[in-house]
């Protein structure tokens, strides 16, 4: 069996271990497509958080607590950065997690395509499944706020980390969507799947930034066996991260319903098959998807396989 992942964020890399977990045991073989819309140039190296945070999660180096970045950190040099008044203070690279930015800015400035420079870094990391970035290309997530004043459009990071998703918000505009392509093996991927799983990440900054890259929403809706999304909304409020503010701005309800409303149906022009939702969310109804409910915390990697199993075997 051949299951593509797309994700982003925290929660995805989370779900990933489950994917994997699942895969393992049914004998499967897995690609994740990951969201590249976070990702940012700092002190003059490439950061690519959703990678490294599905490369570390599965890599068993991600720090539990904080979910993103390293385990057993230090932060040596952004307190010399600091002491320089190096600018943005708000966004912290620690040491460890420095040496990962240091190797892909080489390489990519050497000339190297982002999903090469994935599949090097994932060689220290054997994160067990395939990793792609959704795009080689520039794609970078901006919110259009109000601030100081004046619209502004600043970001992702900034909106997120440094505003803490507060600002007044407009819309998010997915920067060099347009002439984005997909990462080599792609869509072949995602036309080859068995199943394709919209994992329980942000749907906003994490699932549609994927999904503008030209062609690779075609790619889901024509391509594989069977589509099915997980709710990363239990009970009316998000497992973890600010996806409430996220749908907001898109004007949303953050709900399992309203999620899945926002996928839609691919016998209609959406994406989903099924939809897999939380047992306190049993009622939820998204027009032409067969939804099921089954506890949907990713308590550890044995509860998150088995949402996987639901998921896989939805339908
Ligand atoms: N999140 C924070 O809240 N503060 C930070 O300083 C921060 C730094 C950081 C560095 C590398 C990295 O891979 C992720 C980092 N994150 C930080 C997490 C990141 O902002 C978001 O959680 C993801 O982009 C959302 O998926």
């Amino acid at each position: 069996m051949r299951i593509v992942v797309l994700t982003g964020g925290v929660g995805g890399a989370r779900f990933l271990l489950g994917v994997r977990a699942y895969a393992r045991a049914v004998g499967a073989e897995v690609t994740a497509v990951v969201n590249v819309g976070d990702d940012l140039r700092l002190h003059g190296l490439r950061v690519c958080p959703d990678l490294d945070s599905v490369m570390y999660t599965l890599g068993g180096g991600a720090d539990p607590e904080r979910g993103w970045g390293r385990v057993d950190e230090s932060w040596t040099v952004k307190a010399e950065l600091a002491a320089y008044g190096a600018e943005p203070s708000w966004f912290g690279l620690g040491d460890r997690d420095l040496a990962t930015h240091l190797v892909r800015t080489t390489m990519l400035d050497a000339g190297y395509p982002l999903h090469q420079v994935t599949e090097a870094l994932a060689t220290r990391w054997q994160p067990g499944v395939r990793l792609l970035p959704a795009t080689d290309d520039r794609l970078e997530t901006h919110a259009i706020t109000d601030l100081d004043g004046a619209r502004r459009a600043i970001h992702f990071q900034e909106w997120w980390v440094r505003h803490r998703a507060q600002l007044p918000t407009h819309q998010f505009v997915f920067v060099g969507a347009d002439t984005a392509e997909p990462a080599p093996g792609v869509t072949e991927a995602i036309g080859a799947a068995d199943v394709l799983l919209v994992a329980p990440s942000n749907p906003v900054v994490s699932i549609a930034p994927i999904l503008a890259v030209p062609g690779l929403r075609e790619a889901v809706t024509d391509g594989p066996a069977r589509v099915v999304g997980v709710s990363p909304i239990i009970g009316g409020a998000p497992v973890r991260g600010m996806a409430d503010r996220c749908l907001a701005v898109v004007g949303v309800e953050c709900s399992a319903a309203g999620v899945g409303g926002l996928y839609g149906s691919r016998a209609t022009g959406g994406l989903l098959d099924g939809w897999l939702v939380a047992e306190e969310d049993a009622e939820t109804l998204v027009p032409d998807v067969t939804v099921r409910a089954v506890p949907l915390r990713m308590t550890d990697e044995a509860a998150t396989a088995a949402m996987v199993r639901a998921a896989v075997e939805l339908m």
